[in-house]
């Protein structure tokens, strides 16, 4: 007897810093949106037909008046923890920017965009809001802590006073990330507790109307890895769906720590999806995988992603951010055509402000190139975890130079001299696959210099436990990108492509 092999697909499903996922499905299609914090544009979001294979298709917030990220808001300040919601044949979105303006709510007929206008909730305080509305039309807003609002969404404006709802397990570090939902005969409250880290975990409640009284899971957390040696870890704050077939997923956070003791994590929190059943109508999650078997139904694999951007397009692809703020002046693939332009803003990465325009680092081992022309200033290749933690490889007419920022640290690790005019930067980060000391990095960060023969100089190799999570804190990930800090430096190509071991 034969039996043909069960087909896997790969969790993350989304990887690289991709956190707090709220998912929607409309019809056939699923949409998903994740928080971006100091970065712009905000809030990436992505569509698939298969829960499995995801389609960057726009960020919600891409004008400057949607997102105030003022100089002094902090890295891991910004935009936190997104609901995304389908109601009244539109999306709705709600998200809090910490740094400024609080809690935002945006309406889009299409999630491509373009997105409205913030409607400002300055009554509802408290981050990670939802939004859910029951047959009445009435809209609540649930907020971490756990505490609930009525709102007009056209409005922004709160009715009555907040409500305090189930926080968790008495005790339970931070319980946030709500999400309210009518399933069945019952309205359920899905919760994140145990804080964001290794303690991480999704509970639930339910109760026979939208405003409680909730009764706890008796087996909750319905997910956490808390003291596991799985390799997905901080396992949290989750949202529900229901596939056009009935089955249930969930999508959720977590991080897949590298090295030896206590584990770092380099690419930020990342999206999983995990099956999810139920008994006695409660939600059981199963099992999280990195090789998971495919979901019942055809698969929808997008084409691959090419490797190189060649800066060819007016527009910049959904993929690039830049910390705070991006302006033309600053970044344009419009001034030499077929070349991608940026002119100095800081002096140095250190520089919250400085000009980077990066994408997120979503394979363990990868490679990053580019060709950069510094005839009229400085400029290179960095990897950035924030304006203290970044590894970068920069050139100057005739010079390049590996710095590197750890902390209050800042070093020159190499100098090389290299002829005139336009020069190959390539940074490579290489996971540590077999841990022999308990002490070893997640990966090594090499940095280097190609010549016009394809010949390479590899001016340092560093350790990449300084650029993780672990080291630097906060909730992003490394972020891989071009920057300019004297002048103006222009990019003629950016390749990057995963590297298999
Ligand atoms: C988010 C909170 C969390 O607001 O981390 O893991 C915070 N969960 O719900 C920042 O992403």
């Amino acid at each position: 007897m034969s039996s043909t092999p069960a087909r896997t697909v790969s969790n993350p499903v989304i990887p690289g810093f991709h956190p707090d996922p709220s998912i929607c499905r409309v019809g056939e299609d699923y949409y998903l949106a994740c928080s971006s914090f100091e970065y712009f544009p905000g809030v990436p979001l992505f569509h698939s037909r298969d829960l499995v294979h995801w389609t960057l298709i726009g960020n919600a917030l891409d004008r400057p008046e949607q997102l105030r990220l003022p100089p002094g808001a902090a890295s891991s300040g910004g935009l936190y923890a997104p609901t995304l919601r389908h109601h009244d044949g539109r999306f709705w979105l709600i998200v809090t920017n910490v740094s400024a303006d609080g809690n935002m709510l945006f309406t889009a007929t299409d999630p491509a965009g373009p997105w409205s206008d913030p409607i400002r909730l300055p009554g509802v305080h408290g981050i990670d809001p939802d939004l859910a509305w029951d047959d009445d039309g009435i809209c609540r807003c649930t907020v971490a802590g756990v505490s609930q609002y009525r709102i007009d969404p056209l409005t922004g404006e709160t009715i009555g006073e907040p409500r305090r709802l189930w926080s968790g397990a008495p005790g339970a570090k931070a319980p946030e990330a709500p999400h309210l939902y009518r399933i069945g005969d019952y309205w359920y409250l899905l919760i994140a507790e145990g804080g964001t880290e290794r303690c991480h975990g999704v509970s639930i409640a339910r109760g026979r109307t939208p405003d409680g009284p909730f009764e706890p899971c008796p087996d909750n957390p319905v997910l956490t890895h808390r003291g596991t040696d799985h390799p997905v870890q901080n396992t949290g704050h989750g949202d529900l769906v229901q596939g056009p077939d009935g089955s249930w997923w969930m999508v959720f956070l977590g991080v897949r720590p590298q090295g030896g003791t206590p584990g770092w994590h380099v690419l930020g929190r990342e999206t999983f999806l995990a099956p999810v059943t139920w008994v006695d109508d409660w939600p059981v999650v199963g099992e999280v995988a990195l090789d998971m078997a495919a979901p019942p139904w055809p698969l929808h694999e997008p084409a691959v992603e090419p490797v190189r951007d060649d800066f060819d397009s007016g527009e910049l692809a959904h993929g690039w951010i830049s910390p705070r703020s991006r302006s033309t002046a600053h970044c344009t693939t419009g001034e030499r055509p077929g070349w991608l332009t940026l002119r100095a803003r800081g002096d140095s990465l250190d520089d919250p402000e400085v000009t980077f325009l990066g994408r997120r680092q979503q394979h363990l081992s990868c490679r990053a190139r580019v060709l950069a022309d510094p005839s009229d200033g400085r400029g290179g290749l960095a990897v950035r975890l924030d304006e203290r933690h970044h590894y970068e490889i920069e050139t100057e007419p005739g010079q390049v130079r590996v710095i590197a920022r750890v902390g209050t640290l800042r070093t020159v690790v190499a100098s090389h001299p290299t002829p005139a005019g336009p020069v190959v930067l390539r940074v490579d980060m290489t996971a540590t696959r077999k841990v022999t000391d308990p002490r070893q990095g997640p990966d090594t960060v090499t940095l280097g210099v190609e010549d016009a023969d394809g010949g390479y100089t590899e001016l340092a190799a560093l350790d990449g436990r300084y650029l993780s999570t672990e080291v630097a804190g906060g909730f992003t990930g490394r972020v891989i990108g071009t920057y300019a800090t004297l002048g103006t430096v222009r990019f003629d190509w950016f390749d990057y492509e995963p590297v298999e071991d």
